[in-house]
């Protein structure tokens, strides 16, 4: 007896030697390397419009903009990492990819094209609802522009992929050539992988992009920083990395007998930005715009600078608010954008560190270190320049939100569910998988309001399609057993009369956060009150395209991990 034990014990040392030596080998330790060695790159730029006699025009044929196989740099010590990057041809392609740039009113069409091999450089797995072609050769891919408010067949349906050469597509892919309407509020937008079951995977590989959609009459006159120099596109993510440079993703999962390579969250350690492991920008002493994009699978940001600095938010996720807000740290979730302006004539210092102290998993989970707390370094120039850049008193005001006048009103409850050893498995919406028929049909032209119930340990950041949306309040779920108790057997707030739990305490939406958004941080054991629009906020104008087209539009969690294992939902417009 005592003999045995004894052994177990020694096997069970010896294989923990085993597995830590191993990580040693293969994993770069993020705290071992150098930081702020690299130069922040500015991505390559993709005008998406012509002009002909000082007029905008769309541009005579398609944009073609591919997926390549190649290496890229992410840091002076770390060997080149293999990556599927984006660009116009292999040489040009980026890791994230060019910057579009577009204008209100012109139309965009671009082709995407996947020029992939027959191999994915990810672990993936098969046994979460996964996109997967007949001949089994291929990586399939299809893009969404995340913010944009754009027709059916261009939305990148989960099922809409297709593999190098469009060899192999999907069943629900119907066009080569995507189509951008461009009318929608200027503001920043990203485009992105979205197939079904593949997200997360095809995103750590790089498949990332901004697209930024600018309306000159409207915002010249705010006089905010612009130009290449002033104006830039930061897009965080961190990664880890194997010692010979390949991305490293933990090939086994939590739960390996029923997934066998999914986990719930990818963290890294090394924060990337722009595609450099904490980069260096040389600023002059004068104020810049930067449009942050978290493009993170899982990793919340509370960003703030080392000297103090403060932000001036200017525009949230895909929109600018009423009036600047300035605040000295700003938490972003995946997926969501920060539109601030930073004045560096005001630093007292001649260098500071971007940096971030979010827990991970957000909010409880661990804090951060030497490596992953920090994100870029800015060395500001000593001498004073003239600046003709303001921050305006107000910005753009769109019309109010009125609940009163919602079509509608749904209850949208998040759910996780553990194996038997208390490991997530995966992550339901209503309780049903993404399969399940269609619930939200809401009709175009309309508002509704939605209460999101998180009955998760976990923050969810909460993206719809097609739609934008404000947040009206969020309260605090009292009695939660007892209510999760009542909605495990139902599934139906009402029934379970959520009016009852939903009187705890309220948190406060900060005000950078209180305009138009298409992601926003669904805060654990919270109940959070939200107006959706499935019409424009800029003009009373209909959208220029059929929404209720099969197969329709989704919403979910933004947290790729949770994304790919069903925290994800059908959204079906009517007329
Ligand atoms: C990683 O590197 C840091 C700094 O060199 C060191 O303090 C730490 O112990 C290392 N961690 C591991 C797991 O080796
Ligand atoms: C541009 O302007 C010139 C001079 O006014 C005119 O001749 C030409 O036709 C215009 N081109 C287009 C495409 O409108
Ligand atoms: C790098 O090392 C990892 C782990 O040993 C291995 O799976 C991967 O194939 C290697 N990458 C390359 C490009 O050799
Ligand atoms: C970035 O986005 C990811 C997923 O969309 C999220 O999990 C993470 O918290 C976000 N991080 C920041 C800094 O916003
Ligand atoms: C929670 O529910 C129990 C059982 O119905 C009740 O006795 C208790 O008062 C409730 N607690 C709160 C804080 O509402
Ligand atoms: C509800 O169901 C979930 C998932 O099966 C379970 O983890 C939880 O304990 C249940 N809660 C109650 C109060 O019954
Ligand atoms: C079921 C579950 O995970 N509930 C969690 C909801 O959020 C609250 C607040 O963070 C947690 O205490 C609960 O455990
Ligand atoms: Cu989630």
């Amino acid at each position: 007896m005592e003999k045995k034990l004894f052994l177990h014990i020694l096997c069970f040392a010896l294989l923990w030697l085993l597995n830590s030596t191993m990580a040693q080998v293969q994993v770069i330790n993020a705290s071992s390397l150098a930081q702020f060695v690299d130069k922040l790159p500015d991505m390559p730029k993709i005008q998406a419009y012509g002009v002909v006699n000082g007029t905008f025009r769309p541009l005579s044929n398609p944009l073609k903009i591919g997926l390549y196989s190649k290496n890229w740099k992410f840091h002076r010590d770390i060997p080149p990492t293999p990556v599927f990057a984006l660009g116009t041809c292999s040489q040009d392609a980026t890791v994230p990819g060019p910057t579009i740039e577009a204008i209100h009113g012109i139309d965009t069409y671009i082709q995407w094209e996947n020029h992939l091999p027959a191999q994915h450089i990810l672990p993936w797995d098969p046994t979460i609802p996964t996109a997967i072609p007949k001949s089994k050769i291929g990586v399939p891919t299809v893009v969404h522009l995340h913010g944009g408010i754009d027709e059916v067949k261009s939305d990148g349906y989960g099922l809409a992929w297709f593999t190098n050469g469009f060899s192999e597509t999907g069943p629900n892919w119907v066009q080569k050539v995507y189509h951008y309407h461009n009318l929608q509020q200027p503001g920043n937008c990203w485009y992105h992988d979205h197939t079904l079951g593949l997200t997360r995977v095809n995103l750590l590989a790089g498949m990332i992009g901004s697209y930024i959609i600018r309306q000159p009459e409207v915002e010249a006159p705010l006089r905010l920083p612009s130009g290449g120099e002033f104006d830039r596109v930061l897009f965080v993510f961190d990664r880890n990395f194997y010692t010979n440079g390949s991305l490293y993703m933990n090939p086994v999962g939590n739960n390996p007998s029923i997934h066998p390579q999914w986990s719930p969250e990818y963290f890294g350690d090394v924060i990337v930005v722009n595609g450099k492991a904490w980069p260096t920008l040389t600023v002059r002493r004068r104020k810049y715009r930067f449009r942050i994009i978290n493009a993170s699978n899982a990793r919340f940001f509370n960003f703030f600078f080392t000297n103090g600095l403060p932000f001036v938010h200017v525009g949230s996720d895909s929109a600018y608010i009423d009036s600047p807000v300035s605040s000295d740290s700003l938490l972003l979730g995946p997926a969501e954008i920060a539109d601030v302006v930073v004045d560096f004539s005001k630093s007292t210092t001649s260098t500071t560190i971007l940096a971030n102290d979010a827990n991970y998993p957000y909010p409880t989970g661990n804090p951060v270190n030497q490596a992953n707390g920090n994100v870029m370094k800015f060395i500001i120039k000593s001498q004073q320049e003239p600046d003709p850049s303001v921050i305006p008193a107000t910005l753009i005001k769109y019309p109010v939100a009125d609940p009163s006048i919602a079509a509608q009103t749904r209850y949208i409850t998040l759910d996780e569910y553990t194996s038997s050893t208390g490991e997530p498995t995966h992550l339901y919406i209503n309780g049903v998988p993404l399969s399940a028929p269609v619930t939200e049909t809401p009709k175009v032209g309309t508002s509704e309001v939605w209460y999101v119930i998180n009955l998760t340990g976990d923050n969810h950041p909460f993206h719809i399609h097609l739609a934008l949306f404000k947040v009206l309040d969020q309260t605090a779920l009292v009695n939660q057993t007892e209510f999760q108790a009542c909605m495990n057997v139902t599934n139906d707030a009402v029934k379970c009369r959520l009016e009852n739990y939903a009187v705890g305490g309220k948190l406060d939406v900060v005000a950078q956060e209180k305009g138009w958004k298409n992601v926003y941080k669904m805060q654990p054991g919270y109940v959070t009150k939200i107006l959706v629009r499935f019409a424009y906020i800029n003009s009373d104008k209909p959208y220029p395209f059929d929404a209720t087209e099969e197969p329709g539009y989704v919403y979910h969690c933004h947290i790729l991990d949770h994304e790919d294992n069903e925290m994800m939902r059908p959204l079906k417009p009517v007329a």
